[in-house]
């Protein structure tokens, strides 16, 4: 297997020679140039050639189910990020104020190895990965998207929690100077920071998923840049964004949409088409760019893998 962890601009050339590059290369130092520059300058000016993107810096997912990827476009113009405003396509024109330089993550709690990470120390521990899923919104549209990240489980390995911990709670960054609807204090929309947790099963699971990125560039700012939770067999709002906490606990977290309205809306959120929200069915779904709505699937396709998880649970209570 081609597993290499490094960020493409770490690796070496020698391991990254998409032919195309190679070929280009080659040609470039028949031309002698290649005693005179450093190879750093080689890969600079053939970047501006318009190649392919080097992209093998993470394993592919070898998409099994065949899934249509949503474009790059779709998948960065249509957001819920509500810190920066409830309009959807809005998230984009105004996500550049969010700044994920020198960006740490705290992981604190009930873990032998808490710690305050840099993100990019934090990237270089675990295996990179392509992760692609598709992607169900409560509200009713969906999207596949090629993500990139880190297995949630590869991190809570590294950390150790204790027999005590039961749950992983997750906080988005606070800072109104970054986030308009924080700015307006009580008068925002919702409560902040935005919350969000799993039951510590759920958080080991295999689909769990911290993305850094998707289609191999780093994560879009309105997409929850520079890293954000994934869980696909959930309603998105599970899938937190920006965020700055991981922390071990033994209770439940009341996440954000439960607090706001817990007639509506639980911990759990497994997508159930049979399930309605009480104000809309959950049986179909609009794919971002289609005009024609498909069936909603249990757990969103992912039922051979997570179906047991709940096993003697009623998932009409446990919404
Ligand atoms: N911090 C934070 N995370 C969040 C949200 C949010 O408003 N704030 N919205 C959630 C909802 S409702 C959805 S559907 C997804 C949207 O992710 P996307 O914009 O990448 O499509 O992010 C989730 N994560
Ligand atoms: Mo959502």
């Amino acid at each position: 297997m081609n597993i290499i962890k490094r960020k493409h601009w770490q690796i070496s050339e020698n391991e990254v020679t998409p032919k195309e590059l190679f070929e280009k290369r080659r040609n470039f130092i028949k031309l002698g140039a290649a005693s005179i520059v450093s190879s750093g300058a080689i890969m600079e000016l053939l970047a501006q050639e318009n190649l392919p993107k080097i992209t093998l810096d993470f394993i592919k997912d070898k998409n099994i189910d065949n899934l249509k990827l949503n474009t790059f476009e779709q998948i960065t113009s249509h957001n819920n990020f509500y810190e920066f405003t409830t309009s959807q396509s809005g998230v984009k024109d105004i996500a550049h104020t969010l700044n994920t330089d020198n960006w740490s993550v705290t992981i604190d709690g009930l873990v032998e190895n808490p710690m305050k990470v840099n993100l990019d120390d934090l990237v270089k521990m675990f295996t990179m990965e392509e992760r692609i899923y598709r992607f169900r919104c409560v509200e009713g549209w969906s999207m596949v998207v090629p993500w990139n990240g880190f297995s949630l489980a590869s991190l809570i390995k590294k950390v150790k929690p204790l027999s005590s911990a039961k749950y992983v709670r997750f906080e988005t960054l606070v800072d109104p100077e970054v986030f308009p609807d924080q700015k307006r204090g009580k008068f925002g929309v919702i409560d902040y920071p935005y919350i969000e947790g799993l039951r510590m099963d759920e958080a080991v699971n295999d689909l769990s998923f911290l993305a850094t990125g998707l289609y191999g560039d780093v994560m879009p700012k309105q997409n929850g840049a520079p890293i954000r939770l994934v869980v696909p067999w959930k309603y998105g709002f599970k899938s937190i964004k920006s965020i700055v906490k991981i922390s071990f606990v033994d209770k439940e977290p009341l996440n954000t949409w439960q607090k706001e309205n817990p007639r509506e809306y639980g911990f759990f959120a497994n997508v159930n088409p049979n399930v309605d929200h009480p104000r809309w069915s959950q049986k179909k779904e609009r794919v971002l760019g289609s005009f024609f709505k498909q069936d909603t699937l249990m757990f969103n396709g992912y039922e051979k893998e997570v179906a047991s998880l709940y096993s003697g649970m009623d998932l009409r209570k446990y919404i």
